[in-house]
């Protein structure tokens, strides 16, 4: 069966970050690829890749990378569909850097940004989900559950000292 999401990332070491988003995807019942395709290292595959990702099926992309992270735009560059980018946590800069390569596209070509780290990474999973479910009531049902069970979670349990 052909995965509906592509996520993607520059390296290896993105994964220990990235791995959140098939978190949510796992529990909502989405399919995804993973695969590591480097915007620096791996130019040509970057490029065949995007070009060819609608026509493969996908239909949402998640990149993900760090530092001077180009990836999830030049994606976009090469595709119509939608890309979700994902600042990874950098040493020397905590990710700023992450988060402004990916955030600060040119007019014309979007990229959706999320947050730096593990936590944009879920929520590039979640984003992905809803996106589909848009043309998918069975999934726009499961994604109500998970919101109901959260929110139902916080209510029953608010005092901060208990666990
Ligand atoms: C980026 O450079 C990757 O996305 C990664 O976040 C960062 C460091 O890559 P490695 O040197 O760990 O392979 O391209």
């Amino acid at each position: 069966m052909q995965a509906e999401v592509a996520l993607i990332m520059g390296s290896k070491s993105d994964w220990a970050t990235m791995e959140g988003a098939t978190e949510i995807m796992d529990a909502l019942g989405v399919s995804y690829h993973v695969e590591v395709v480097s915007a620096h290292r791996t130019p040509v595959k970057l490029a065949e890749f995007s070009e060819s990702a609608a026509d493969k099926g996908f239909k949402v992309i998640i990149g993900g990378a760090g530092g001077a992270a180009h990836l999830p735009g030049m994606v976009a560059a090469h595709t119509h569909l939608p890309v979700l980018g994902v600042p990874v946590q950098s040493k020397a800069l905590n990710g700023m850097d992450s988060l402004l390569s990916i955030a600060q596209m040119p007019k014309g070509v979007a990229v959706g940004t999320l947050a730096i780290g593990t936590a944009g990474a879920f929520n590039a999973g979640l984003l992905a989900c809803q996106i589909l479910a848009t043309s998918n009531p069975e999934l726009a049902e499961r994604i109500k559950t998970f919101r109901q069970q959260q929110t139902d979670t916080v209510l029953a349990n608010p005092d901060p000292r208990e666990v």
